[in-house]
């Protein structure tokens, strides 16, 4: 299964394209209804003719619901921004366009909808206008179609041009953990709460004890379902219904983050590469109050830019983000920041938990480095520097990889001396690692350890 999400200004006929390919119609609630304009989250799903099953989540395009939007395209493989062709390029599809440029959603499309609306040459000015605005951003270049939702002109080649645009994507990877950011939750008469999500990084299975994160409640999960199907386990990449036993809505709203027990700790620092977009109105100046959106959560944050005095509209530079409300984030986690209702940035979350950092320094800023473009060894290495001396189930979160991998690449550390396990052999559950820096260290202050370290 693939996600696929809509982009794009209000009216532009985001929701009533979804509901011409889907048949459903993606505005649930009255109010949307009545007002002719989404504000929450809609969801839909179909067939493509290649046999292929894809869900849709509908974005709202008003400017009011940003947050709304931030929290629909966390997972998607695809984006359909949506462009009316009488109206050509606004505001909302710049904003859109670069949360989606920030967030490195490098697949999408370009429907130009309304198109029984204006002529040939009105089309062929949209595009080239269409065209500028790509520029630069991940979605350059992207392939645009012509559609009127009205008399189904351009339908199926939408349809087809789906099918092949996701031809060349990959598959969500299993990392082993899952982690289900709940984009909906709602109580089902007879059956109690149902969060709903995009699964990400593993799989989930009825019958299962998941924790959410940052709540630290930990339920079982009593049914799973997807486009309406009862399923008995699921993977990644997938649009899923869990019905959780024994709990309230309240307990399992928006926001939380559904995964394994014990493993992902709710963080209030995390250290950031952010990137400014170049139409930002104004600057973050060191210590900014800002909301900090990742996966479907947000929280009122402070960024501490760590190499520059302020980061200007284009420039990009370190941060160590202090959140208002613990997050649940890892390593590689995509985030956008945002102040005074407007978009200024974003990037990927380097270091989900690193100590309080004082602001340039060398140090600091090289480690940063290495956390952002080294091999998973010197992840590893450098997680291990963080957190040392330990386990496995510390290191893998800590670099952010899957425990087998974590497992594998420690093994080669040990082997090429860079590291030590103490009290056990790789394979040991119980083993502790220290890097032979740190190990040297200790030594040389005369400790050493009498007992076996767990
Ligand atoms: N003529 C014509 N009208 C269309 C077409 N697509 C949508 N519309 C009309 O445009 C208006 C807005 O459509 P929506 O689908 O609600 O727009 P939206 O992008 O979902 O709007 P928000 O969710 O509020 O951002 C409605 O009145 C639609 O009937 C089309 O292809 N042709
Ligand atoms: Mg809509």
């Amino acid at each position: 299964m693939y996600v696929i999400g809509t982009a794009g200004h209000v009216d532009h006929g985001k929701s009533t394209l979804v509901k011409a390919l889907t048949g459903i119609d993606p505005d649930r609630l009255q109010e949307e209804k009545a007002r002719e304009m989404t504000i929450e989250l809609g969801f839909a799903w179909l067939t493509l003719p290649s046999g292929r099953e894809i869900s849709v989540v509908d974005v709202p395009g008003h400017e009011r619901f940003i947050k709304n939007m931030l929290s629909g395209v966390g997972g998607i493989d695809l984006a359909m921004l949506i462009v009316a062709a009488d109206e050509s390029v606004m505001p909302q599809t710049r904003e859109h366009l670069a949360i989606l440029d920030l967030l490195q959603v490098k697949r999408g499309l370009v429907v130009l909808t309304k198109a029984d609306t204006v002529d040939e040459d009105w089309i062929e000015l949209v595009k080239v206008e269409v065209e500028e605005a790509l520029r630069g951003t991940s979605l350059e270049g992207a392939t645009m179609a012509e559609v009127s939702a009205i008399t189904g002109q351009g339908m199926p080649e939408l349809l087809q041009l789906l099918d092949s645009t996701l031809e060349k994507s990959v598959r969500r990877e299993d990392l082993g953990r899952p982690r289900l950011s709940i984009d909906r939750s709602f109580v089902m008469t007879g059956f109690g709460t149902v969060v709903t999500g995009t699964l990400l990084d593993g799989s989930l299975s009825v019958g299962q004890e998941i924790e959410m994160v940052p709540s630290g409640l930990r339920r079982r999960i009593r049914g799973l379902q997807s486009h309406q199907q009862k399923v008995e386990s699921i993977g990644p990449g997938n649009r899923v219904a869990v019905n959780l036993a024994s709990t309230t809505q309240g307990e399992a709203e928006r926001g939380q983050v559904l995964t394994l027990p014990g493993w992902l700790r709710p963080t209030r620092i995390v250290d950031v590469r952010i990137r400014m977009i170049p139409s930002a109105p104004h600057p973050i100046k060191h210590n900014l109050g800002v909301t900090f959106h990742t996966g479907t959560s947000e929280s009122f944050a402070r960024v501490r830019l760590l190499d520059v005095p302020e980061l200007r509209p284009g420039q990009e530079g370190w941060a160590q983000i202090h959140l208002a409300d613990p997050l649940a984030v890892v390593k590689g986690d995509y985030f956008v920041v945002r102040s005074s209702q407007s978009t200024l940035g974003g990037g990927q979350v380097i270091d989900p938990d690193p100590s309080r950092h004082r602001r340039f320094q060398q140090g600091v800023l090289e480690k940063l480095e290495v956390m952002a473009e080294g091999s998973p060894e010197d992840l590893v290495l450098k997680a291990l520097e963080t957190v040392e001396p330990a386990g496995l189930t510390a290191l893998a979160r800590g670099a952010n990889l899957a425990s087998d991998q974590t497992t594998e690449l420690i093994g080669a550390l040990v082997e090429s001396g860079d590291v030590v396990a103490l009290g056990g052999s790789t394979a040991d559950a119980n083993a502790v690692f220290m890097t032979s820096v740190g190990w040297a260290r200790l030594r040389s202050q005369g400790i050493t350890p009498s007992r076996r370290i767990t």
